[in-house]
């Protein structure tokens, strides 16, 4: 069974940081979890930039950019941040690039002639930070979008709707069937239905200045979301690819997006007769030092200049064991560091640098007169979990695996044995092998970087390899 997973593509108006990296790296994780166990070619991961955004126009004006500069510039950014932070991503998709136009206005045209898009009027308000329609009910007391708070517009136009509230039913049944994880997530939209039922929602802007042409309307552009969210499909609209869109579809999103990725998606899904993903999971939000991360307060992280510090492999495995997938939770330089003093350069390199070093001195490095170790059974509890998408629960069987291996070389001090061909002394080494095997393979999705180290350092199976600094001191 092929697997596709895939990040929110991201608006091009802030760089890149650290809840959009946090994304992006779980879904990287999860890609390498999976090319690890069915090869390459069973696997696809994407991600991207969403750029048709009004948000876009006022961004590249501020920066005296024309619009195309802006983007470039933009989505540069994006990659060149994904690249150091060793994201192995099959595609980045655009979705001002021509594919995508021609995908969009297929899928739109095709549900108009499933006759589930029709002309109608608009009058209400718009937010254009969130770009999002927006209901008197959803404003806050000062009548301000609750996100972003700035009046939303009022507009009043023709528009093209979908007609959502058709699926409501079905929607329902959806959710409730675990469509959307974590379960809470998909309660709070249970209750949205239920509450308030599902209204149809526009899907067209008329006159607006930037977006994708409407395929038989040329003075409508189609809203962003409607055609943000095809990207997922515009990816695999190729005959060599689109079997993924017949394998297991896994959304990653964050928790403020599942209305978009969990009602309206599917909803267009099913009108176009089109699989749908097995699941969209929507985690929680990081907060930095206690507080909302945004750009007024000027606290949003920059990854990259964490990873140059600390290495991206840190930089991941302390963003994916901060909390449960699925929670909200904070994060710190603070946290990052204690990861990799304590988890990464005080547990793994120690235990590593220890077991090679004995292992050379007393044996000269032969593996091969040690005898068979026992599996590592912490190796199907890692996959269990990587398959449920806990991640940070598979991060602590990773984490715990070091630590009981750390605990049993020191408690067993071979280094005071006096026969060091002991059986006894014999099968701790087979074991402590065993288990750094196990630790590098569960490495190569979890700290692909300091994997490849360490795989040099296990050398073959014959004998160990050369000696390497798994993580270095960090400078303070
Ligand atoms: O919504 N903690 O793009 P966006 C964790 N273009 N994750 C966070 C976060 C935080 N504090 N802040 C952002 C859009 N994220 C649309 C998506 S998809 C068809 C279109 C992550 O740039 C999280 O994944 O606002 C969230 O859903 C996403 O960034 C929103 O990114």
């Amino acid at each position: 069974m092929e697997h596709y997973f895939t990040t929110p593509i991201y608006y091009v108006n802030a760089a890149p940081h650290i809840g959009t990296a946090y994304t992006t790296l779980a879904a990287d994780t999860l890609a390498r979890y999976w090319r690890k166990k069915l090869g390459r070619e069973y696997v696809r991961f994407t991600t991207g930039t969403d750029e048709n955004s009004q948000k876009t126009l006022s961004a590249a004006a501020a920066k005296g950019q024309s619009v195309e500069e802006y983007l470039s510039e933009m989505a540069d950014e994006f990659v060149d941040c994904w690249g150091q932070l060793g994201i192995d991503y099959d595609d980045f998709i655009r979705t001002t690039e021509p594919r995508h136009e021609s995908t969009v206005q297929r899928l739109v045209t095709q549900l108009m002639e499933n006759g589930d898009v029709y002309l109608g009027d608009y009058e209400g308000m718009y937010c254009s930070r969130c770009e999002t329609f927006l209901k008197e009910s959803e404003l806050n007391e000062a009548g301000q979008c609750p996100d972003h708070l700035i009046a939303p517009e009022k507009i009043k136009e023709k528009n093209y709707f979908f007609r959502l509230s058709k699926y409501q039913d079905w929607l329902l049944e959806l959710l409730q069937g675990g469509f959307l994880k974590p379960e809470k997530r998909a309660n709070e939209l249970i209750s949205l239905i239920k509450n308030e039922g599902l209204d149809d929602i526009s899907i067209s802007r008329e006159g607006a200045e930037i977006g994708i042409a409407h395929p038989s309307d040329p003075n409508h552009k189609l809203y962003v979301w409607t055609e943000a969210l095809m990207n997922y499909y515009t990816s695999i609209d190729r005959p060599e690819l689109n079997h993924f869109w017949h394998g297991e579809v896994t959304h990653l999103v964050g928790k403020d997006i599942t209305r978009f990725h969990c009602l309206i998606w599917p909803a267009m899904l099913h009108s176009l007769g089109l699989p749908l993903p097995k699941q969209v999971f929507a985690h929680g939000f990081f907060t930095i030092n206690g507080q909302k991360m945004s750009k007024s307060l000027g606290n949003a992280v920059e990854p990259r200049a964490l990873a140059q510090k600390y290495g991206a492999d840190a930089l991941r495995i302390a963003l994916l064991s901060a909390f449960a997938f699925g929670n909200d939770g904070d994060f710190s330089e603070d946290h990052l560091a204690e990861v990799y003093r304590t988890k990464l350069a005080g547990g793994l390199g120690n235990l590593v640098n220890r077991v090679i070093t004995l292992i050379d001195k007393y044996y000269n490095g032969d593996k091969s007169t040690l005898p068979v170790a026992p599996a590592v059974i912490h190796v199907e509890a890692f996959g269990k979990h990587m398959e449920a998408l806990e991640l940070y629960r598979a991060c602590e069987v990773f984490f715990d695996l070091i630590d009981q291996t750390n605990k049993q070389l020191a408690d067993a001090e071979p280094w005071k044995a006096p026969d060091k061909q002991a059986p006894e002394v014999l099968a701790l080494f087979a074991g402590q092998l065993a288990t750094l095997e196990a630790l590098s393979d569960m490495a190569e999705v979890l700290l692909p970087e300091a994997a490849k180290r360490l795989k040099l350092m296990l050398g073959n199976a014959q004998k160990t390899g050369e000696r390497v600094i798994l993580f270095p001191q960090i400078e303070a």
